[in-house]
């Protein structure tokens, strides 16, 4: 049987199942694939990673996926993308997957992921106790350390599903992934942060809508740009665009926003994919390849646009 037939995108996989597939298409590509390890979760689990490098001074693209335990369809995508790239004979495939340095974090939130599909489908935080109640867990995209709290874009509730945490970084998972973004930072001139749902991309800022990003312009183009590419497909969906605070709610503390603001990623966004509320979170299966081929196109038009506005460029000479 292949690898590809064996995990299929036909169901959602366990971070077993996730941990088995990534450890035969590490030893299936051993030249071109490298699996690196960002840290260690609250409850001893592994957070790991791929990078996929077919050249050497590439552009680099990290993106992180299931940051919120719940969403599914992040790490589905994420790991169909992963096959495409090392397996896809397709021209447009072949380009993007060998003409950037891929970093790939298939389920950064590893406890909340078990734990989704293990006792409660709907989880969506961390699963570290809290000192002051007993509610468990902080949303992780509410910890990193970029305006934390402000503006109401978190709760210090910690019953709440958009709590922030007792401090930034309070988070294993969160401290791990900001180490390994600062360890990789002049590799990487774009980060997509998975999430689901709504079909939206979102840019920084998510602390206020008051103010925009110098770039803003610029990430509002390049947005377009995956709109567009994703409803030219014959079964494409609508993604609308905007920052996070002006089109969505103010949230401190999310990624791209600690990326962008903290460490000079000039291209962060946070896709939210299918669908628009019918489903949600739990999105039926058949969705995961049609999501997975959009964000492909998408993903693909959004970096030709990057390249076109100057942002693919070498960072660093190392
Ligand atoms: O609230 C969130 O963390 C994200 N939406 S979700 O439904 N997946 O939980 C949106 C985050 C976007 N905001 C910022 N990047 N600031
Ligand atoms: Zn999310």
């Amino acid at each position: 049987a292949s690898r590809d037939g064996s995990f299929g995108w036909t169901k959602y996989n366990s971070l077993a199942e996730i941990d088995a597939w990534l450890d035969g298409i590490l030893a299936a590509y051993p030249t071109i694939t490298e699996g690196f390890i960002v840290g260690q979760s609250y409850e001893g689990r592994t957070i790991r990673g791929i990078k996929i490098s077919y050249k050497s001074n590439n552009p680099g693209v990290l993106i992180e996926s299931n940051i919120h335990a719940r969403e599914w369809i992040t790490s589905a995508t994420a790991t169909w993308l992963i096959n495409e790239f090392l397996t896809s004979t397709d021209e447009l495939v072949r380009d993007l997957a060998e003409n950037h340095d891929w970093y790939i974090v298939p389920v950064l939130n590893v406890d909340g992921f078990v734990y989704t599909h293990e006792k409660d489908r709907m989880w969506r935080k961390t699963r570290q106790p809290s000192e002051i109640s007993s509610c468990i867990g902080a949303d992780p995209n509410r910890n990193y350390d970029s305006h934390w709290m402000e503006n109401e874009g978190a709760s210090s509730n910690p019953c709440a599903e958009d709590y922030g945490g007792p401090k930034p970084f309070s988070e294993p998972e969160i401290q791990a992934m900001s180490e390994f973004v600062i360890s990789i930072k002049d590799k990487i001139n774009v980060l997509l942060a998975f999430h689901s749902y709504s079909q939206l991309l979102l840019s920084p800022y998510g602390h206020t809508k008051e103010e925009f990003p110098p770039n803003f312009d610029d990430m509002m183009e390049v947005a377009k740009a995956y709109g567009d590419a994703v409803e030219s497909l014959p079964y494409g969906t609508v993604y609308r665009y905007g920052s996070a605070a002006g089109i969505l709610y103010p949230a401190s503390g999310a990624t791209i926003d600690w990326a962008y603001n903290e460490q000079g990623v000039e291209i962060s966004y946070t896709i939210e994919f299918r669908d628009t509320g019918r489903y949600g979170f739990i999105l039926p299966p058949v969705h995961i390849i049609p999501n997975a081929e959009e964000a492909l196109i998408g993903i693909a038009a959004l970096l030709e646009k990057c390249k076109d506005l100057g942002y693919l460029g070498l960072k660093s000479a190392l």
